[in-house]
């Protein structure tokens, strides 16, 4: 039988819309939706991959017991009526706050919710998983000054700045909100006239789209935007009227940038004096001008208040909710899990007070140092910790000391390899889902409708969580039982069911945005204000106002390292796969078979290493086998390694090995997965 399902991708965030031809419950060929707003009948090379995800011979096909002898084929009873009895078993004798759930990148909205009911009836405020690496470090800068997080508004800007962000290789040119036709925002901005700075110390893709391409010493970028800030104020450039009544602490924060002149920024950053004042004199002068964040800067021990920077630059430039800067755009609404609150405090809050949930490195160092507090058992969902966190030997022992851990996954990874109890999910292809988007035009809702059945006995995450609940007798708190009811529980509040999306695909619940939202309602903050000087911060000890610190692990920082390790490291995405899934997919596979090492000229030729050389990398914690690319993108001293190998359905080294997990942002706990200290040698 022939059908085309109107679906979703879920490969990475950008959630295109596609139209899938199925023929006898098996895909024929994938088609880009020409009426979803997002993408406009466009996909990414990712979508090559999908037929073959859901065909995989390595897909996890039933629950899984791990025992002395190896791994058991459990029954989806035998399996849920284990997972109740350790949880049961754990919280009587532990507390409820002994049972952590670790979530990865939401892709889906699957990924976002899974088992976030179910630490509210089972009484853990303890959430955790990737936020420490990814997006909210950002978030908390932005909430804090704006009491919201603002989006760019590209259809109105003249000049558009993107700092530690990668959008043509990573799709990600915002963080919800959505614009017709993604993969044409940069050229039609380009035909407007609009003027493109890309800020990366190397030479991104989106580099090549770009009219200026500002290149700081990696981690520096906070004393970049404070001597911008000192330009525009110095230089009486910043907006009177707004700073004047929407912002707190101007005073304050002239006299804070008082000293961070141009010349002192660049004997930090290398970016030359006159740049930084051009750039500076450039933004605060268009007719709309926005920054968009990315996470290069998420990933730095200065992340958050790197971001608190920009924060302060879009404040004085008045380039807040206004057209062609950072606006608030219309949000679908929507209920918030869980329904239940625990009033607990989470693990970390007296480290991390600013922080919205448990960092990894609070939970990691707690079952390190084996504390009376430990978490006891973990739910893993969405997620691959074991890859993505720094040092991957202390994160995999310290989820060792776990009595038990339980990972939902559609593959074998490395973290499952550590699992007691591995279940099986359905992809996002075998399954309902939604997305939410805001856009200028309105938020809207779309569906996501299953394109074959689940493979094997996998079970979608919802209806594993609820029968979980209901062997523990906790479904009298659940609002919920599958997929499809999670879905009209949650989009009560924007009176849209599962059944209207199925018949409309598409559906916008919110007007068109509404621009200078704050002369009328204020903004979102304690004082209604734009606070870039914090009292939140005031106790904490990145003080009020935002400071340049040096990177934790660099040459900069340990001059005395140089001498053992004469390199510094990064990562970077390859835009064939996402973070450490799709290795084992053979198109993709194809596409880009191993893991690179870029390199500059210099610093090969010195070495003696030719292109496609095996090189080993050594840093303090441990040593990867890579193959080296040599390449003027790439600043001497630094090299920039793929990030996201070392499944066990993958042949490649994964780069984590290299990172410490000794430092991390004070206010995040974000690792420096960003920069390490590194040496190289030639094998081949
Ligand atoms: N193909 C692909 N797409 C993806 C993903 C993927 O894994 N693969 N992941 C998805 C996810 S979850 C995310 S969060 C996004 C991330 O997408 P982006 O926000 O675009 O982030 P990255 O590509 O990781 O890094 C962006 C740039 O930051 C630069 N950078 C590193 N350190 C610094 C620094 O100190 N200062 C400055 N100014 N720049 C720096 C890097 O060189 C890089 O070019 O992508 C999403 N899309
Ligand atoms: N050095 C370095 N480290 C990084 C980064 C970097 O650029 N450099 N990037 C960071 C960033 S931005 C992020 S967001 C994190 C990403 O960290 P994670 O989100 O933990 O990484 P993923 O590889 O996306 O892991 C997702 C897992 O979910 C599984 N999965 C896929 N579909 C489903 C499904 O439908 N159901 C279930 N149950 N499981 C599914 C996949 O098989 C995979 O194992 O990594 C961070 N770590
Ligand atoms: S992976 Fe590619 S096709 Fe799929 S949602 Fe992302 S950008 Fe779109
Ligand atoms: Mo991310």
């Amino acid at each position: 039988m022939e059908k085309t399902v109107r679906s979703i991708c879920g490969f990475c965030h950008t959630s295109c819309g596609m139209k899938v031809h199925v023929h006898d419950g098996k895909i024929k060929r994938i088609d880009g939706d020409l009426d979803h707003p997002v993408n406009r009948g466009h996909l990414c090379v990712k979508a090559q991959g999908i037929k073959s995800l859901v065909e995989s011979e390595e897909r996890l096909k039933f629950p899984l017991k791990k025992t002395k002898g190896g791994w058991v084929r459990l029954s989806w009873d035998e399996a849920l009526d284990l997972a109740a009895e350790k949880l049961i078993e754990i919280r009587e004798k532990h507390g409820p706050e002994s049972l952590v759930r670790s979530s990865g990148a939401p892709v889906s909205y699957e990924a976002r919710d899974g088992f976030l009911q179910f630490m509210g009836v089972y009484g853990s405020p303890n959430l955790t998983g990737v936020s420490n690496l990814c997006h909210v470090p950002r978030s908390v800068a932005f909430m804090d000054a704006f009491g919201a997080r603002p989006e760019p508004d590209y259809e109105n800007a003249q000049f558009i700045i993107f700092w530690g962000v990668n959008p043509v290789n990573t799709t990600r040119f915002c963080s919800y909100a959505s614009y017709d036709g993604y993969h044409q925002i940069i050229p039609r901005a380009k035909e407007r006239g609009a003027k493109i700075v890309v800020v990366d110390p190397i030479r991104s893709e989106t580099v090549s789209f770009s009219d200026l391409w500002i290149h700081p010493k990696i981690g520096t970028d906070s004393a970049l935007g404070l001597s911008m800030a000192h330009t525009i104020i110095y230089e009486d450039l910043y907006d009177e009227e707004f700073v004047g009544q929407w912002m707190i602490g101007f005073e304050e924060t002239k006299r804070h940038v008082e000293h961070a002149t141009p010349e002192w920024a660049e004997r930090i950053t290398s970016v030359p004096t006159e740049q930084i004042r051009e750039l500076a004199r450039l933004y605060a002068t268009a007719q709309g001008a926005l920054i968009l964040d990315g996470n290069g800067l998420d990933m730095h021990t200065n992340g958050v208040d790197t971001v608190r920077v920009i924060c302060m630059l879009i404040a004085l430039t008045g380039n807040i909710d206004k057209p062609g800067g950072n606006v608030f755009f219309p949000f679908a609404p929507q209920r918030l899990l869980p329904t239940v609150k625990t009033g607990k405090r989470r693990i970390g809050w007296e480290e991390f007070p600013l922080f919205p949930n448990c960092p990894f490195p609070a939970v990691k160092e707690s079952l390190l140092r084996e504390t009376s507090d430990r978490p006891r058992a973990m739910i893993v969902h969405h997620s691959n910790p074991v890859l993505v966190q720094a040092n991957q030997e202390r994160t995999k022992r310290a989820l060792q000391n776990l009595e038990f851990l339980m990972v939902l996954d559609i593959f074998p990874t490395a973290t499952t390899e550590i699992a007691d109890l591995v279940l099986p999910s359905s992809s996002d292809f075998e399954r309902v889902d939604y997305r939410a988007y805001s856009s200028s035009r309105g938020a809207y809702l779309a569906f996501r409708d299953k394109v074959v059945e689940p493979v094997g006995e996998s079970r979608s995450v919802f209806e594993i969580e609820y029968e979980l609940a209901k062997r523990m007798g906790l479904e009298k708190d659940y609002p919920f039982r599958n997929t499809e009811e999670w879905i009209n529980f949650v989009l009560e509040p924007s009176h849209v069911t599962l059944n209207d999306l199925r018949n409309h695909h598409i559906i916008y619940v919110t007007p068109p945005v509404v621009y200078k939202k704050y002369q009328k309602e204020g903004f979102p903050t304690p004082t209604g204000k734009v606070e870039c000087y914090s009292e939140r911060f005031k106790n904490h000890p990145c003080g009020p106002l935002p400071s340049f610190h040096y990177p934790k692990e660099s040459h900069m920082t340990h001059p005395e390292l140089s001498k053992d390790y004469d390199l510094m490291g990064t990562s970077r995405k390859p835009s064939e796969f996402v973070h450490t899934k799709f290795r084992n997919l053979p198109p993709l596979c194809k596409l880009y078979p191993n893991p690179l090492m870029m390199i500059h000229p210099k610093e090969a030729f010195s070495r003696g290493i030719n292109q496609g050389d095996s090189v080993e990398v050594k840093s303090p914690r441990g040593r990867i086998q890579v193959e080296a690319r040599i390449t003027e993108n790439i600043p001497p001293g630094l090299v920039v390694i793929d990030f996201g190998w070392g499944n066990p359905t993958d042949r490649g080294a994964s780069l984590n090995i290299l990172v410490s997990d000794e430092v991390w942002d004070p206010i995040s706990g974000g690792y420096p997965n960003r920069l390490f200290l590194c040496n190289i040698k030639g094998l081949s």
